[in-house]
């Protein structure tokens, strides 16, 4: 039984047994009815004085906070990270000493422009920010699942963001960039165009944010205790691999599941799947800088894997769900300023801005400077300085002293240390004040030709419908004629695929490059998906479609070979009630057809009796099922019984490789098979 502390004046007190279930006011005043207010007469005017309803209304009232003004939609989830590699050679940060060691993190995965209540698989970029509570401070890795960003200075973030959320006299359109003030934005901004050629591919709609990989996207510091500094980049490679949706499916999805990446993750983690990902350094020094093409301040630019290898040096697992999302989720507040001693920034002019961003916006957010005591971004190891007072103070010293120097001695509180405590780097500052973006950041073009080329042909193919796609949406043709003058410069074939895709046969002149010539340089594997794609279907869920009279052995021997691989099965069947199989056994549904559609599934299987399966074949969210299910390139496994339905649909004439027929014998020959992401050969067919 708990004890009310009553503090000073009073002696603990013990609670009586009714006590402790009883509902109270804030105030702690214990509540007789909670269902009705105090009236003057059973039908009589409410009383002003009823301080239980007023104190109620008034609170909820008060609960909502400003959403962020970006990436309001997020998820996050608790985890660690474990040190697999120590570097102290070439950072003292605490975090990166001891092999072995854990270290407790907080990651929130997010879109960037749609609301706090809008679709998860919209068409954006995906947030991935780590608070790691390390011993000597929260270090916070606020990245995205792309390594590259749209603009150079932090300058241009408002216009950004303003061009791609709703128009301001229409308040639409909602979480996408498929409009005017976009793609005009974009178009006037070179610097952009080679983050479009990522935004527009599949990895801005990924399979769920366990199959993507993370970024820090500039060029940090890394600093030994000695005071040597290496330029480092983060990277997140996820030990899942990459997976993407298709466009059409994720428009789908979003009607069909709008949650369809926060239940994902807390399936995943509910289930003890926990998701794993490697912390990727690539490290370089001035003389590296001094010879790459490209300028390592500038965000733009990435840094090719074949030309600075990826070091893994530990493992972030998310091991578990939060208990409070708004606690947790909504209340964290990551900021690009919170780095620990052996992390240094540097002078990309998009980081600098950030550093003053994040701390403002937090204190419009959470209301004041004390956020970093709500417990999800206060750290784990002690915190001791001389900051006091404020909006809702949690931490509130004791003591007379509150200022140094002081020479009050032991009770003096809190004293500087050299040895222990963060220095920035010295780095060597010189030049005129000047308002000017730097010459070295002029080559916009020759990136995006390489993330061209190092791509398949079928996420080729992909990105020119994803232009298509936006551009189509544009009204304007002078935005639509202006960024295809862009993508001419990025490579001849993108252009035509998408001047081709939008009707255009009267091809612009090209943009004139800020610098050319454009440079081709070599491709790179490490930016497509498909090239790093997972090499199993762990993770991943079958859409198991049983009807009554369904072979019974062979459901379970799906099951069973599904398990076994590590991935889930949900039986879908046209009751919610569930199938009665062929052994009289009765398997319980986790979905009826009708609310599950084939696309919150990676792979799926009609097990049907003969006579259902006749039946199924006039049922139009069957239909939907099989027909999405063929058109987005998914592995389909069949039985005979499935014949109608096939048939119905126009599938059963163009059984390709990616259509199995199963029996008990051969269900691992299907697990193996959907081990590849999709039989995209299917969609040239
Ligand atoms: Fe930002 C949130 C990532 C540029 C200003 N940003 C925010 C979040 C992520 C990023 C993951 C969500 C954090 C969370 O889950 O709470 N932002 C990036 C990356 C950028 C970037 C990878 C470029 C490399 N951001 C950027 C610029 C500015 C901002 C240039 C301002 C000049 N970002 C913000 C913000 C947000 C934010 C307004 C909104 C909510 C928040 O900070 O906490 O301060």
């Amino acid at each position: 039984m708990d004890k009310i502390d009553l503090g000073k004046g009073g002696e603990p007190r013990q609670q009586t047994e009714d006590r402790d279930e009883t509902m109270t006011s804030a105030q702690g005043a214990p509540m007789a009815d909670d269902q009705n207010s105090l009236k003057a007469g059973p039908r009589g005017p409410v009383l002003l004085e009823d301080h239980m309803m007023r104190e109620k209304i008034f609170h909820f009232d008060h609960e909502r906070i400003p959403e962020r003004v970006v990436h309001a939609r997020g998820y996050g989830v608790h985890g660690h990270f474990e040190l697999t590699e120590a570097i102290p050679e070439l950072s003292c940060a605490d975090i990166f000493q001891r092999v072995g060691e854990k270290t407790p993190t907080f990651t929130r995965f997010s879109t960037v422009a749609g609301n706090k209540g809008s679709p998860d698989v919209a068409r954006d970029v995906r947030g991935f920010a780590t608070k790691f509570y390390t011993q000597e401070g929260n270090w916070d890795l606020v990245g995205n699942n792309i390594p590259v960003f749209f603009i150079q200075d932090a300058i241009k973030f408002p216009d950004l963001v303003h061009s791609v959320k709703a128009a301001p006299d229409r308040g639409f359109p909602q979480a996408q960039s498929a409009h005017d003030n976009f793609w005009d934005f974009i178009s006037l901004s070179p610097e952009a165009v080679h983050m479009t050629l990522w935004t527009m591919s599949d990895r801005a709609i990924p399979r769920s944010f366990r199959f993507m990989e993370g970024f820090g996207v500039h060029t940090f510091r890394l600093v030994n205790a000695k005071g040597k500094s290496h330029y480092v980049k983060f990277h997140w490679k996820p030990r899942q691999g990459l997976q993407s949706v298709v466009w059409n499916e994720a428009l789908k999805i979003n009607g069909a599941d709008p949650d369809f990446h926060r239940r994902d993750m807390w399936d995943a983690i509910d289930a003890g799947d926990y998701p794993r990902w490697d912390l990727g350094i690539q490290v370089f020094d001035d003389d590296f800088a001094d010879q790459f093409e490209f300028d390592i301040l500038d965000a733009t630019k990435l840094i090719p894997e074949e030309q600075v290898p990826v070091r893994i040096i530990g493992t972030l697992t998310l091991d578990a769900n939060v208990d409070n999302f708004f606690a947790e989720t909504e209340q964290v507040a990551f900021c690009t300023q919170n780095i620990v001693r052996g992390i240094d920034q540097t002078n990309d002019p998009l980081l600098q801005g950030r550093n003053f961003s994040y701390l403002d916006t937090q204190i419009k957010r959470l209301g004041g400077p004390n956020f970093t005591h709500i417990p999800i971004n206060a750290p784990k190891c002690p915190v001791r300085h001389f900051q006091q007072d404020g909006h809702m103070a949690m931490h509130n010293p004791k003591g007379r002293v509150n200022y140094e120097p002081n020479s009050w001695g032991a009770e003096g509180g809190p004293r500087e240390n050299p040895k222990l405590g963060f220095e920035s780097y010295p780095a060597e500052v010189e030049g005129v004040k000047q308002r000017v973006r730097s010459e070295t950041f002029a080559d916009h073009y020759s990136q995006a030709r390489q993330f061209w080329i190092s791509q398949t042909e079928t996420e080729q193919r992909h990105i020119a419908n994803g232009y298509t796609f936006e551009l189509s949406k544009c009204q304007e043709e002078r935005i639509r004629l202006r960024m295809l003058s862009h993508l001419m410069n990025v490579h001849d074939d993108l252009a035509a695929m998408v001047a081709k895709g939008l009707g255009v046969s009267d091809m612009p002149d090209p943009a004139t490059p800020a610098r050319a010539p454009i440079t081709d340089l070599p491709p790179s594997d490490a930016l497509s998906i498909l090239k790093n794609g997972p090499d199993s279907f762990a993770g991943r869920k079958l859409g198991l479609y049983v009807s009554d009279g369904a072979d019974a052995a062979l459901v379970a021997a799906l099951e069973d070979s599904f398990e076994k691989e590590g991935a889930m099965v949900a039986i879908v069947a046209p009751h919610i009630q569930g199938a009665k199989l062929s052994d009289g056994s009765m398997k319980a549904a986790d979905e009826k057809i009708d609310g599950a559609p084939s696309v919150v599934f990676d792979a799926v299987a009609l097990v049907f009796s003969q006579e259902e399966g006749k039946t199924l074949a006039a049922d139009k969210p069957s239909q939907d099922f099989l027909s999405d299910a063929f058109a987005h390139a998914k592995f389909i496994a069949w039985t005979d019984a499935a014949k109608p339905l096939m048939k119905q649909v126009g599938v059963a004439d163009k059984i390709d490789g990616g259509m199995i027929e199963i029996d008990k014998g051969n269900v691992d020959a299907f697990v193996t098979t959907c081990r590849k992401l999709r039989f995209w050969e299917r969609e040239t067919m």
